[in-house]
């Protein structure tokens, strides 16, 4: 199969192959690695029309239940247009059961004919997964997406990563996430363009009004903070509304984010491969065994050593 071949199959939206190609992209077989590099050289680096959206936020906020109701509203409005879903999990390793656990909560978009869900390897978060990430987001554009929704649960590093990857993030919280303003995490506000509390609904409709004033006062004054249930339609169609708004703001400057996130992408994945190949290789492995015995049994500091080590290994 030829770049070429790959390309136009994706081209067509041929989902059998879009899904081969995902998988292609996260093989760590030599041969694959050769053939996705291959592909992925040939794929457009960034499409300008497309929008790539981070939906993030504690586990069950209602990531994937926002995902289901937004993506096929906006299906609805769009009849020619296409939307690719990828679902990260930093934390564990992607079970079984997530994956169905995804799935249902996301039944009728996974049905989708204009629709392709994707659960991301997880595991090896930083490095290699970024990497494929973004590759795979580049997959679903080549496939013709013009909205390509990333779920990531919040849980400190991966904010930055997904800050890397899209071009807009949603942060959704629920009224029980924070407990207090000053317990929520500095890191997703620094993340956020949207902040979104959910289950503004039955039951927990008032905590989440209380607590989403409280966010437009306190802690986030520059980003706007809306109520939302992902139970009602018109609740999802003001959530979408705005995210029109800020893809309409932000669009001069996408290109350019981009290049940004791609050679933030390349210095991680720079630093990946480094410390791999130094793991490898027999005088790194040699002389860090002579040194872990310096610093064990002559008092040698830890860092004199490494100053050390790293002269004999390059100097
Ligand atoms: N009341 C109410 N419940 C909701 C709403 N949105 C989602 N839920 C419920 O919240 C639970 C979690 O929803 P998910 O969509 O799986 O949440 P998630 O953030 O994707 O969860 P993880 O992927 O496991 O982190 C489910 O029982 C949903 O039915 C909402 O707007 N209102
Ligand atoms: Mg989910």
């Amino acid at each position: 199969m030829t770049p070429e071949n790959w390309i136009t199959a994706l081209k067509q939206g041929d989902r059998r192959m879009l899904a081969r190609a995902l998988t292609l992209i996260e093989s760590q077989h030599p041969e694959d690695e050769a053939q996705a590099c291959a592909l992925v050289e040939r794929l457009p680096l960034s499409v300008p029309t497309s929008l790539r959206i981070g939906i993030t936020g504690p586990p069950g906020a209602g990531k994937s239940s926002l995902i289901e109701a937004l993506g096929l509203q906006y299906l609805a409005r769009y009849p020619e247009h296409r939307i690719g879903v990828l679902s990260i999990d930093p934390s564990s390793p992607l079970s079984q059961g997530s994956i169905l656990a995804d799935k249902t909560r996301m039944q009728e978009l996974s049905r989708h004919p204009r629709a392709f869900i994707r659960p991301a390897p997880s595991g090896t978060f930083l490095g290699g997964t970024s990497r494929h990430s973004q590759e795979a987001i580049q997959l679903f554009e080549a496939a013709g997406c013009q909205w390509t929704l990333v779920e990531t649960v919040g849980t400190g590093q991966s904010e930055h990563l997904v800050r890397h990857l899209v071009d807009l993030a949603v942060v959704l919280q629920v009224p029980s996430s924070g407990d207090s303003l000053q317990a929520m995490k500095k890191g997703i506000l620094e993340i956020a363009d949207l902040l979104a509390v959910n289950k503004a609904d039955g039951e927990t409709l008032q905590a989440a009004q209380t607590f989403a004033s409280q966010l437009a006062h306190g802690v986030a004054s520059d980003i706007p903070v809306l109520l939302l249930s992902t139970r009602e339609p018109d609740s999802v169609r003001t959530l979408m509304e705005k995210i029109f708004e800020l893809e309409a703001e932000q669009a001069a400057l996408r290109e350019r984010d981009r290049r940004v996130q791609r050679s933030a992408l390349f210095t991680s994945e720079l630093e990946a491969y480094v410390v791999q190949h130094l793991a490898h290789s027999p005088k790194f492995v040699a002389l860090r065994s002579r040194y872990v015995e310096q610093v064990e049994t002559q008092g040698m500091h830890p860092w004199r050593a490494c100053e050390a080590l790293f002269g004999e290994l390059f100097g």
